[in-house]
């Protein structure tokens, strides 16, 4: 059962923001209920948040992406959800195709999100995906600050991610809520990258993540670059950096480091169900018998996260190695996405030639290095792999937290696997007891490869005890209560300060 965390928000409406939706109605040739089928979009983020929504009735702004959101709402885009229990309100912003091709497809994930990665060979910036942006950011802003009018207690606004860079300010301008705060997901990029914007958006985009009252990130490097551009491109707003703190426009603006992780207990009892559990047998079974090995990656097919870098490092292991060949596998579990982005096609292309290309090389009668399973698969059968692994590699070239790496220690049940995670990820900072490689030095991470294969079962025991110690003590739902208390916190100082003045 996950904590009851509404102790937090006894006195306050929750007015959530983010791009994606927690349920998506979508027609359905042949399903039940009029040929429409709800169903809670994949990731950890809405199933760790769904349940403190539910106990605090909070509201929640999102995208209505699904095909049948729109029949399935009220004129303004309402509804009480979860379906069968309507415990909160749902409220969908539609949008049209040239609103997510510019603000979706276009700025946020063709130029913010390589910015911020530090990819600047991806960075696309087009004046129409701009004003795209700012436009949904005015819509969602518009939706939200409706809500704060409506809610029933003091409200606190909380935004999610990189897809609202403007919307705290305007929200700020349009209403009055006790708090507005914001997550960014993904890293934040010192003031030399973010200045490859036009000046006029590096200044627009830091004002209004400044309407926040708090500004969180996952490590303190990233709250440290948001500082920086601050002080580079904002004259008129001063900077704390021990305390770090904004003074702006007569506010204080906190920054803060607060790392996410994933609903652990909810993993480990995927992986040892008992549809996983034969899983991970028959894999272990197939490719891990006697002193073989299986390696195992999991990802969004996205440039971010080092997957040529990866194919590169174990064909030169094979290369190297000839010994690893029949003995070491690899299973590679990614998933499309964004394919509407050319870079992200380009990518699909190259990482399937490039799987065909190993396996064309190596490849014996009785052997095949790669095994893709080029998909989107179900939350059990990726614990089965976790579980099933004697090592997982992560080689994120950048990458704010990296869920997949905490995903694999949680599933990691029998304590046999290695983590061989990349140095650039958020995860990185935080974990302790990987095999830590860059996967921009493919002979590092080579070798890398080969220690995690060759450790001993001792020092494997010993490692990922340690890490799943840790990751026991630092949960979503930690992650969540240090957020929410942080929150308090400021609200309670406040309130304390304008009593005795
Ligand atoms: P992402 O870039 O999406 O998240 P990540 O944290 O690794 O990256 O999460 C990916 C999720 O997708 C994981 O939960 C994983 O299980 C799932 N997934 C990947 N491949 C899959 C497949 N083939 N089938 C099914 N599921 C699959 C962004 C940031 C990260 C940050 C998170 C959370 O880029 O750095 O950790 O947000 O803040």
């Amino acid at each position: 059962m996950p904590p009851d965390l509404s102790r937090y928000l006894s006195d306050r409406t929750l007015i959530m923001l983010s791009n994606r939706e927690p349920y998506e109605h979508r027609r359905v040739e042949g399903a039940g209920d009029g040929g429409v089928e709800v169903r809670q979009p994949p990731g950890g983020l809405v199933s760790a948040l769904d349940p403190t929504m539910r106990a605090t009735q909070g509201v929640w702004v999102a995208w209505g992406s699904g095909t049948a959101d729109e029949q399935t709402a009220d004129a303004e885009g309402r509804l009480r959800v979860p379906p069968d229990s309507r415990e909160y309100t749902l409220r969908r912003v539609f949008l049209d195709d040239a609103e997510v091709d510019g603000y979706y497809l276009g700025f946020a994930n063709s130029s913010l999100w390589p910015l911020c990665h530090l990819l600047v060979q991806h960075f696309v910036y087009r004046v129409e995906y701009w004003e795209r942006y700012r436009q949904v950011n005015e819509k969602f802003a518009r939706a939200v600050a409706d809500e704060v009018t409506r809610a029933e207690k003091k409200p606190v606004v909380w935004i999610q991610d990189y897809h609202f860079g403007l919307t705290a300010e305007m929200v700020r301008s349009y209403c009055d809520p006790i708090l507005i705060h914001q997550f960014w997901h993904i890293p934040f990029p010192p003031a030399d990258i973010l200045r490859l914007l036009p000046a006029s958006v590096d200044d627009a985009l830091l004002r209004g993540m400044l309407g926040n009252d708090l500004v969180e990130f996952h490590t303190e490097r990233y709250a440290l670059n948001f500082l920086g551009c601050v002080a580079e491109f904002i004259p008129d707003a001063d900077i704390d950096a021990d305390s770090l703190t904004v003074h702006y426009e007569g506010r204080q603006i906190q920054v803060a480091s607060f790392p996410i992780s994933i609903d652990v207990e909810h993993y480990e009892r995927l992986a040892t169900s008992s549809d996983s559990t034969a899983l991970a047998k028959r894999l272990r079974k197939r490719y891990a018998a006697g002193a073989c090995k299986l390696g195992l990656g999991v990802d969004r097919v996205d440039y971010t996260k080092g997957i040529p870098e990866r194919l590169r490092a174990l064909k030169q292991l094979w290369e190297l190695h000839p010994e690893m060949r029949e003995t070491f596998t690899f299973l590679l579990v990614a998933t499309p996405s964004r394919s509407e982005i050319p870079a992200y096609r380009a990518l699909e292309e190259d990482m399937v030639r490039l799987v065909l290309e190993i396996n064309a090389r190596f490849r014996t009668r009785h052997w095949t290095p790669i095994v893709l399973i080029h998909e989107n698969v179900s939350a059990e059968m990726l614990a089965g792999v976790y579980r099933a692994a004697d090592l997982c590699l992560v080689s994120s070239l950048q990458d704010g937290m990296n869920l997949v790496a905490k995903e694999f220690v949680a599933c990691q049940v029998d304590e046999q696997g290695v983590l061989v995670l990349s140095r650039l990820t958020g995860a990185a900072e935080e974990i302790d007891g990987a095999v830590l490689i860059n996967p921009f030095n493919i002979d590092g991470f080579v070798e890398g490869i080969r220690r995690a294969i060759d450790m001993s079962d001792g020092e494997r025991r010993v490692r990922m005890h340690r890490m799943r110690k840790q990751l026991h003590e630092r949960t979503i739902y930690d992650w969540l209560a240090a957020i929410l208390s942080r929150t308090e916190s400021i609200i309670a100082n406040r309130t304390q300060e304008t009593s005795t003045t």
